[in-house]
């Protein structure tokens, strides 16, 4: 009998300034997801202004967190990346590891941010959590990009 894969999903992932400023680490990141088979659908790098870190993560506003994740995202270099996988939502979650680096360090040690987050913070990476904020993040970052359209035409190949 055939299986049948799963059907492809986008995610919005960002590498964030405190492993976009190495390029020796970006490259282990790429090397990491491509290995989880997942497919760099549009990719940019970009330095996000201090106003545009804050509409990013509007829905933290109020977090004590919250001014130095702002701070910290618009410190430096992003890479923002879409990427296509089957589950890829809850896949790249997976691969990052938990948001707090010492929970990633003990329960998921191959996790990327087990690897190379530094700090709570300064966790290295991002991952949308749900297909809402999938859908919402990759429209702040590729506003030109037609998720839907892609994802259809995706299907209709494999068909
Ligand atoms: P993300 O949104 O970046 O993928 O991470 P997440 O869902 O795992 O974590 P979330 O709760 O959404 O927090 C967003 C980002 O805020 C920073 N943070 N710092 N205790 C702290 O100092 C603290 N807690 C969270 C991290 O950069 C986290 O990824
Ligand atoms: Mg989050």
């Amino acid at each position: 009998a055939m299986s049948v894969p799963a059907p492809l999903q986008l995610t919005l992932a960002l590498i964030k300034p405190d492993i976009s400023a190495a390029p020796t680490l970006v490259r282990a990141v790429f090397a990491r997801l491509s290995a989880a088979e997942f497919r760099v659908v549009r990719s940019r790098r970009l330095t996000l202004s201090r106003p545009s870190a804050e509409a990013l993560y509007a829905e933290h506003a109020g977090r004590f967190f919250h001014n130095r994740l702002v701070t910290f995202v618009s410190s430096g270099p992003l890479w923002a990346l879409v990427l296509a996988r089957p589950d890829a939502i809850a896949a790249w979650r997976g691969l990052m590891g938990p948001t707090k680096v010492y929970r990633a360090v003990y329960s998921h040690p191959e996790s990327l941010r087990a690897v190379y987050g530094l700090t709570d913070t300064r966790n290295g990476l991002h991952g949308s959590d749900s297909p809402q904020s999938a859908a919402r993040e990759i429209e702040f970052f590729f506003p030109e990009f037609d998720a839907e359209g892609w994802l259809e035409r995706e299907r209709a190949a494999v068909e």
